[in-house]
């Protein structure tokens, strides 16, 4: 069988949709969990070709999605830079204090275990699935980075721009620079395609995305597209509501992911003329299950089915997803 993902990212209609979901390997599965009791913890078990290329096959041999997505974090790319990460239990990334100017010469130590992740996945997975590799996009990376976690509101992160835009627009230069070598050593290493994502974009004002998430995203693609003309990239800039078009015209990803509240209707005809289009089942109703479920499935494969398109989820799954839900779902889409 060839591989039905990579052609939805060529462009073509498939005659079913392909699919995968966002993290499709992590808590709701008991396999991932009892590694995780093992594994002494998130950071390490990133950090650990085998244990977290075992973890980016667990789904894969449970359901058979037509996608991978590497096991890892996007919170590599801050230590890479030389800031310390470490995940505190039931709180989330916990980031040290903000590196007054960035040191690249740690990087490629940082990202070693996690290229031979790649390399190791790419060796075990059937021909027929399309593996993904992938980094945050700029702007959501430096709110980890200034807020030195999860943050509600991005307020540290906003008085940065707005006091200090030069130093600000230095940081997400240095992050654009960092991605650029990470997803390229990723390509090197056997990914088939890569998916950036900015889970925050949708806490910007619309001058302010045109500088922070527009623009890195847009640089990082030109660059990863001279060195690496045929890999296609998903672009997942969540929350951008209407601005999703101007997006995709200026960043022009292979594909744009869509989030939860984007209608399909529109997407299919704004965006599917631009781009393949990845979404956009809630994650919620993958936890609810059952006839609800399948039918907003199909409302998504209806309005989108008929150009390029990737069923995913609108974000991730969530902890508490059945994982009898995740066999359903894909048995549904499977029979399209
Ligand atoms: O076992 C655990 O408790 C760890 C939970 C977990 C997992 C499974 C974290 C901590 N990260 C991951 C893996 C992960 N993260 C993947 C793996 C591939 C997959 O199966 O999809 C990917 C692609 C990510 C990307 C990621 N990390 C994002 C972007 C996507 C998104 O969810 O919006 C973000 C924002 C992070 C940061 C992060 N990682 C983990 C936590 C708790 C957080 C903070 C999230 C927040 O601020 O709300």
């Amino acid at each position: 069988m060839s591989k039905h993902l990579l052609a939805a990212l060529k462009g073509q209609t498939t005659a079913r949709p392909p699919f995968w979901f966002m993290r499709q390997a992590g808590r709701y599965l008991p396999e991932y969990r009892a590694l995780r009791q093992e594994a002494g913890g998130f950071l390490a078990m990133c950090l650990n070709p085998d244990r977290a290329a075992e973890i980016t096959l667990q789904p894969i041999r449970r359901y058979g999605m037509d996608g991978a997505i590497l096991f890892s974090d996007i919170l590599i790319v801050p230590m890479a830079l030389g800031q310390s990460l470490k995940f505190a239990e039931g709180e989330g990334p916990v980031l040290g204090p903000l590196p007054e100017s960035l040191d690249f010469t740690g990087a490629a130590v940082v990202y070693a275990p996690v290229i031979e992740t790649v390399r190791r996945v790419k060796a075990a997975l059937p021909s027929e699935t399309t593996f993904l590799g992938f980094a945050g996009s700029p702007w959501t990376v430096a709110t980890y980075m200034v807020e030195g976690g999860s943050s509600r509101d991005f307020g540290k992160t906003k008085s940065f721009f707005y006091s200090q835009p030069k130093a600000f627009e230095a940081l997400l230069n240095g992050i654009v620079t960092a991605t650029v070598d990470y997803l390229s050593a990723q390509i090197d290493a056997g990914a088939d395609a890569v998916q950036l994502f900015d889970s925050w974009a949708g806490a910007l004002a619309p001058l302010d995305y045109e500088r922070w998430v527009i623009e890195p995203n847009r640089q990082i693609v030109a660059a990863l597209r001279a060195r690496h003309p045929e890999t296609p990239i998903i672009a997942f800039p969540r929350g951008s509501g209407a601005l999703y078009k101007r997006f995709t015209e200026i960043v022009q990803p292979t594909c744009i992911a869509i989030d939860t509240q984007v209608p399909p209707d529109w997407a299919a005809e704004v965006l599917q003329p631009l781009a393949c289009v990845q979404g956009n089942l809630d994650p919620l109703a993958l936890v609810a299950g059952g006839k609800s479920m399948l039918a907003a499935a199909e409302h998504i494969c209806g309005h989108l089915g008929r150009g390029p398109f990737i069923f995913n989820l609108g974000h991730g799954i969530v902890p508490q997803t059945p994982p009898e839900h995740v066999a359903a779902l894909c048995d549904f889409l499977r029979r399209i």
